[in-house]
């Protein structure tokens, strides 16, 4: 009876949550705990619970049972906060430097308690106040290369692949995906949010039956394609940086889906950082290529040396594969970039350009490359020419 009440799901305020620590063992018996909410995302509630004295700290992450950005009314499985932690452990031990310790999680209570990266900040917050992560983009690339290939038909033996497929069948986050970055949009839907002024290059979008068939392809994409475990929601607000690390945290939406859905959600979200700073275009430009090429050279290196496919050595296999995977890329991206702009969850590196002028014409210009990248996504060979061609 004891044992059941302790695992009834509630959602933690900040003094149960360090009540639960004491109970985990996570802190001497003697610490004075502090707790504070942070969580600033879409979804969940994150507790820091630091030791003042000892110097100790740790995350309490809880799925809420709904989404937290439009309330109660929008129900949610909590069993994403399972995916998630298995997903931050399979990843944690394919690409170590990259990804925060999991020291505990538990299916009935929707928790992931974990390393505290309070020394980071959010890339996509230090990118607004103007900073640089230098090694962030050949970090970013490393650390799909490894995901990616290791997660894949190609880094696995066949059965496991398989096992972890049926593992991480995420129906409700997918469905989140599914209909905000690839319906949604795309439609007169009530989730949309964008100002009047954009409604002209709306209703383009709504009657473009080019586009919308090109979205219809990369949404098929998206449902069919189990080509490796994806992060599923890879934008800079779920990367912790400074100038030295990179954390790759938040892995709910984790899901075996097309490698370039990844791939592209990186390059979408630091285009928004070039398209809103026109002064910072070179350097993120810069970035981008430079996480392509890393990705390349690692997956390529990974290709060589742990192939588990006899048919790997096939001549020209891994070139169509990568051209595959930046074509796949660049048509995310530019789902990504339309998205953000006249769908439900916005970025803050577009709505928080204070002038009203300038703020609209960044989000026409967001709205024109990503149609562009939809529309055009074959076309392109390199991500040098996707990049002159912007
Ligand atoms: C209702 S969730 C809205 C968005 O937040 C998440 O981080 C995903 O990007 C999702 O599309
Ligand atoms: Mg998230």
């Amino acid at each position: 009876q004891q044992k059941q009440q302790q695992q009834t799901y509630e959602p933690l305020t900040e003094s149960t949550a360090i009540e639960l620590a004491k109970k985990l063992n996570l802190f001497s018996d003697q610490a004075v705990l502090q707790s504070t909410e942070i969580g600033d995302g879409n979804l969940n509630l994150v507790f820091r619970i630091v030791d003042q004295e000892n110097n100790q700290s740790v995350i309490i992450k809880q799925a809420l049972p709904y989404a937290k950005v439009v309330g109660e009314s929008w129900p949610l499985t909590l069993k994403r906060a399972t995916i998630e932690s298995d997903a931050l452990k399979i990843f944690k031990d394919i690409a170590p430097d990259f990804v925060p310790e999991v020291y505990f999680a538990d299916e009935e209570l929707a928790i992931t308690v974990m390393e505290d990266l309070s020394h980071l900040i959010i890339a996509r917050t230090g990118f607004i106040q103007g900073n640089d992560y230098p090694l962030l983009s050949a970090h970013l690339g490393k650390y799909l290369a490894r995901t990616l290939f290791l997660t894949s038909d190609f880094g696995l033996k066949p059965a496991k692949k398989k096992e972890l497929v049926g593992q991480f069948i995420n129906p409700e986050l997918c469905k989140i995906t599914e209909d905000l970055i690839f319906t949604d949009p795309f439609f007169d839907a009530p989730t949309n949010n964008f100002e009047q002024e954009l409604l002209k290059e709306v209703n383009q979008i709504w009657n473009d039956q080019q586009l919308k068939f090109q979205v219809a392809l990369l949404k098929k994409s998206f449902l069919t394609d189990s080509e490796a475990l994806l992060h599923g929601d890879l934008h800079t607000g779920s990367i912790f940086v400074s100038e030295e690390e990179t954390k790759v945290i938040d892995p709910e939406f984790a899901y075996f889906g097309p490698i370039g859905f990844d791939l592209g959600q990186v390059i979408a979200n630091l285009l928004f950082q070039a398209i809103a700073n026109s002064e910072k275009r070179e350097v993120i430009y810069n970035h981008i290529e430079v996480f392509w090429t890393t990705f390349v050279k690692d997956y390529e290196a990974l290709w060589n040396s742990q192939n588990e496919e006899p048919l790997a050595t096939t001549e020209g296999y891994l070139s169509f594969l990568l051209e595959k995977a930046l074509k796949d890329a660049i048509g995310f991206a530019g789902c990504e970039l339309i998205r953000r702009t006249i769908g439900l969850a916005h970025v803050a590196d577009l709505d928080g350009i204070q002038d009203d002028t300038e703020r609209i014409e960044a989000k026409r210009t967001t709205l024109s490359i990503g149609r562009e990248l939809i529309v055009n996504r074959n076309q392109f060979t390199s991500i040098q020419q996707l990049l002159s061609s912007l």
